[in-house]
Order: structure tokens, then C-alpha cells, then sequence
């Protein structure tokens, strides 16, 4: 099995800085703002934060090409200021977490540079995926980029004497480290250590499975993107190599005391995913499809039941997490309007009630569902090339009823990088705590039960799932030998199997039924 650790219950709170607070006014999100609501983060309960990117860069895909890997960008602070928030996280209880993004750097990354000027066959081009194309000036391969059109550029565009091309998973503004050059696995070795050595508790992998290509680059299958989610085609992610790199770091991440984390986004089916979540290398990975579900019973007992047989076959539980910043907020994914919240707020206390770690989205607390951001504000490369807006997601935070500075996001009076819709006041921080039967309050209570639970030790990290869709549309999660999640995914209100509740997200009818669209912890009456 795996190693205890104090991340194995962890409850972890995603904090998208330019959208979570801003302290200086210029209508961007920073870590002063960060900062000074750090005790707001505290107070739910969560173990500690992810932060997204806040590295310098020219900001094509919101800080996901980085262009030093070791610093802060000016737009969201400086380096003290990092390592100030860093002490007063730690004297908060809260774990500190970063993203680290190894699959892609910035354009204008030095390095990447100096290979672009030091030309065809240097050691500096070696550092990335430089290839000459076929013939006819097509490019080296048929790949296609995750934002959409070919994942390859030419690095000199109209050059006769350079008629290399670079490879892009993303943008063409993100080229892609070649892995293969050991020369990649050192200098991400200093990045690590630069973080750990500083106190930084872990870090969040982005596209953790796709560093390795396949050898010779050989053409994709089909037509759609090279590395999109489930359906990530085999030849380009998911080789083999990749997990030597997570052995690597794992070893690194346990010489520091307390031990560093890894947690890996690996967007792959359930059973590769928990490959990256074997014994020696990563701590944790995301159960990446429940990002993508819908509110459907079947849909969940299946993946749930994929992930339980991962798990027996790897070890590591599931990280549980319905909410990013690259996905449709749940409360929309669910049907929207007063049902959606419902859903939503059922969704976010079954996760919570999961055996291994969770983590919430900033805002998920409070119910935002996706916004409809006008066409001119939409910020997002992915829709800029023709893809979805995920910006619909990143809108930033409200935290007072009155309009007033973006409710109460912004220090100043600068319009807030994205719109606020109307109706944000009343999704308040503000509004939540004044009404009781709010969905941070829920969130509050549901953390502290989790934590007597495990006290208790009807909670344990590695408890066994046993999924299954009852009558009326009742998904149904047995967990260890004591407790039930129950959720009510159907049109009618089910009885309960005997035992008590302890907590639901909406109220029992008089006859003790659980209504649509809720869901119950319950404690499971013994024989
Ligand atoms: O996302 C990786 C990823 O697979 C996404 O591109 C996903 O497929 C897409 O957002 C549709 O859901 C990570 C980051 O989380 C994302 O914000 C970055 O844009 C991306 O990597 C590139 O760094």
C-alpha cells in the first residue's frame, strides 16, 4: 500500500490568483490579495492551496508559459511578497502547493531563445522538439495542437537556411521541452528544489503525461488533437519514460521534512492515471473524468467503480475534484438555475465524503456557475483558435453583496480583468455567511464532521468503495465498513437505507426522504 502522510486526506483549496482577490487595484488578482484573504481559506477548513501560475509570463494562456520558472511575475507581485504569504500560510495551518508546467515553456523563455538564434543542429535546439518538415513545406508530422491547428511552427518563418519546425501541444507560444535531452530532467530538478528549498509543501504537474513523445514522432491516428483528455492518443502521450521522471522526483520530494507532494494532472482513463500514483512515484493524481461528469447515477457508479479497481491495483486512492479552472463550473454542468446550485452543492459533499484527497475551486464554495463572457472580454487562447472559452470559469471572485470595486474583488476602482455578471453580489462570501443554509456553510460543516470522522476512524484513507445505482435513480457509495454516501440523482424523493444522517446538502422531506438533487452522509447502523 502506500505510505502514510498527512496528504492523504488532505483537503485542498484551488486559488486561480488573478481571480481571487485583488490588492492593488489594477483589477487583476495578486498575492497581496492572496494574501490578506488567506484567513477566509483558513477558515473553511481546507488543509492548505494550489495556486495556478503566478511565474513570469507574457500571460498567452493566463501564466501556463512560463518564462521563468524561478520568480514571480510583476503582475502579481514580487518574490518577498511570495514568501511572505508562504510564512503566513504555514502559520495558518495551510499548506502551500504550486503549479509546475513541464511539458511547455514560454516562447520567450531564454532558453528557448537562445535556440531559436543559435540555428539547426546546436545543442540549443536539442532542448526542444526542433525537426525539418516533409517536403512541400509541410510540417514534420500530422499532430494537432490542444487549442486547435497543427502543434508545429516554424521557428524562422521565410528562412531559407533554417527550415526547422518547433512542436506545440498548446499554443504556438508554447513550445514543448524535448525530454528525451537529459540536459530537460536537470534544469526541472533545479526548478524543484528552488520551491521545496524555499518550504513550498508540493506541486501540481500540469499535462504530467505527455512530457515523453513517441519516438520518431510518428503521425497521430487521427485528426483530433494529439494529447485531449481521455482520448489522448497513444503514440504521443503516455509513454513509458514519463514515469522514470516521477520516480525521480519522488525520491527528491521525500529527502525534505515534511515531505513535498506531487500531485498529477493526468488526464488519462482510470486505469493508466493510477500508474503515475504507484508506490515511488507520484502522491496523488486527479480522477480527471469527474471533471467531465454529468449529473447521471450510471455515469458515476461506473467511473467510480474504474477508479476503486485502479486503486486495488496500484494502491493510491483517487483525488477527488469536480471543479477547475478548465472546465464548465459545476452548478452550469448540472443544469444551472436553482437545480444546478442544488446539484452542485450534492456533488461537492459527495467528493468531500471520498476516501483520499479533495480539492475545491476557488469559488465552487459559493456556487458560481459558468459565465457567459461577452465575445470582446473572452481572454482564452483556446477560444482565440477556435476552441471552447474557459474563461466562463476564472471570472473573479465576489466577496461583497454591494457592487462597489467589483464586489469587493479589486482594492481599486480598475475594471476587473474579466466582467462580473449581475447577479454576483448576491453569490457573495458576503451573502453566504450571513445565510445559514449556505453552500459555504455546508462546506464548513461537511470539513469539520470529515476531520471527527477520521478522528474517529469510521473515516480511514485507504477505505474500500463499493458503488451501485439504487432504485429511483440513487447513487449509492459504501465506504469502509460504517458509512454510505447516498446522492439522489433521479425526479423523486428515496428512502434512506437504515442508519443517520449526519449531514445533507438539502433538507429531508417530513417523511425522511432524501429529495432530488441531494445528498446524505450517513452512518451505517451496525448488526
Ligand atoms: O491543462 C491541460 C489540458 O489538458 C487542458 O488543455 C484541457 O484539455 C483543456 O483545458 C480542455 O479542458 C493544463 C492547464 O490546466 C491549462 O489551463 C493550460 O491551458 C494547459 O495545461 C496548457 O498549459
Amino acid at each position: 500500500g502506500q505510505r502514510t502522510g498527512w496528504w492523504q486526506d488532505a483537503v485542498i483549496y484551488q486559488v486561480y490568483p488573478r481571480s481571487f482577490a485583488d490588492g492593488n487595484g489594477d483589477g487583476v488578482g495578486d498575492l497581496a490579495g492572496l494574501l490578506e484573504r488567506l484567513p477566509y481559506i483558513a477558515s473553511l477548513g481546507v488543509d492548505g492551496i494550489w495556486m495556478t501560475p503566478f511565474q513570469p509570463s507574457p500571460q498567452v494562456d493566463q501564466g501556463y508559459d512560463v518564462s521563468d520558472y524561478c520568480g514571480v511575475d510583476p503582475l502579481f507581485g514580487t518574490m518577498e511578497q511570495f514568501d511572505g504569504l508562504l510564512e503566513a500560510a504555514h502559520a495558518l495551518g495551510l499548506r502551500v502547493l504550486l503549479d509546475v508546467v513541464p511539458n511547455h515553456c514560454s516562447s520567450e523563455h531564454p532558453l528557448f531563445q537562445a535556440a531559436v538564434a543559435a540555428g539547426p543542429g546546436s545543442p540549443e535546439r536539442a532542448m526542444f522538439h526542433f525537426e525539418t518538415g516533409n517536403d512541400a513545406g509541410a510540417p514534420p508530422n500530422n499532430w494537432q495542437s490542444v487549442f486547435g491547428g497543427r502543434a508545429w511552427s516554424r521557428a524562422n518563418p521565410g528562412s531559407e537556411t533554417d527550415q526547422e519546425w518547433y512542436l506545440h501541444l498548446f499554443s504556438p507560444e508554447q513550445p514543448d521541452w524535448n525530454w528525451r535531452n537529459p540536459a530537460v530532467g536537470d534544469y526541472f530538478e533545479a526548478v524543484l528544489r528552488f520551491w521545496f528549498d524555499k518550504g513550498v509543501d508540493g506541486l501540481r504537474i500540469d499535462v504530467a503525461h505527455a512530457l515523453f513523445k513517441a519516438d520518431g514522432l510518428p503521425d497521430a491516428a487521427g485528426t483530433d488533437a494529439v494529447v485531449d483528455g481521455l482520448r489522448s492518443n497513444p503514440q504521443v502521450s503516455d509513454q513509458e519514460d514519463v514515469h522514470e521522471v516521477y520516480r525521480r522526483w519522488r525520491r527528491l520530494a521525500e529527502t525534505y521534512t515534511p515531505e513535498r507532494i506531487l500531485v498529477g494532472e493526468v488526464n488519462l482513463a482510470p486505469d493508466r492515471a493510477a500508474r503515475y500514483t504507484r508506490q515511488d512515484e507520484m502522491h496523488q493524481a486527479f480522477a480527471y473524468a469527474f471533471v467531465k461528469l454529468g449529473w447521471d447515477a450510471a455515469a458515476w457508479a461506473a467511473v467510480g467503480t474504474e477508479l476503486e479497481a485502479a486503486r486495488r491495483a496500484h494502491g493510491a486512492p483517487p483525488t477527488w475534484a469536480l471543479e477547475n479552472h478548465d472546465v464548465p463550473r459545476s452548478v452550469t454542468r448540472f443544469g444551472g438555475g436553482e437545480r444546478g446550485i442544488r446539484r452542485a452543492r450534492a456533488g461537492l459533499l459527495a467528493i468531500l465524503g471520498l476516501p483520499g484527497g479533495a480539492y475545491i475551486y476557488q469559488g465552487q464554495e459559493l456556487n458560481l456557475p459558468d459565465v457567459e463572457v461577452p465575445l470582446h472580454a473572452r481572454a482564452d487562447p483556446m477560444w482565440a483558435r477556435g476552441g471552447v472559452s474557459r474563461d466562463g470559469a476564472r471570472v473573479p471572485l465576489p466577496w461583497t453583496t454591494a457592487p462597489g470595486n467589483a464586489y469587493g474583488f479589486s482594492a481599486g476602482t480598475a475594471a476587473p480583468w474579466l466582467p462580473t455578471p449581475p447577479a454576483w453580489g448576491s453569490l457573495s462570501v458576503e451573502a453566504h455567511r450571513k445565510d445559514p443554509d449556505s453552500t459555504l456553510h455546508l462546506v464548513t460543516d461537511a470539513l469539520r464532521l470529515r476531520g471527527q470522522l477520521l478522528e474517529k476512524e469510521i473515516f480511514a484513507p485507504g477505505d474500500a468503495c463499493e458503488w451501485r445505482v439504487g432504485e429511483h435513480g440513487l447513487l449509492l457509495c459504501a465506504r469502509g465498513q460504517q458509512f454510505l454516501l447516498a446522492v439522489s440523482m433521479g425526479d423523486e424523493p428515496v428512502p434512506l437505507l437504515d442508519g443517520t444522517v449526519l449531514l445533507a446538502s438539502s433538507p429531508l422531506t417530513p417523511e425522511g426522504l432524501l429529495p432530488p438533487d441531494g445528498a446524505a452522509w450517513i452512518l451505517v447502523d451496525r448488526p
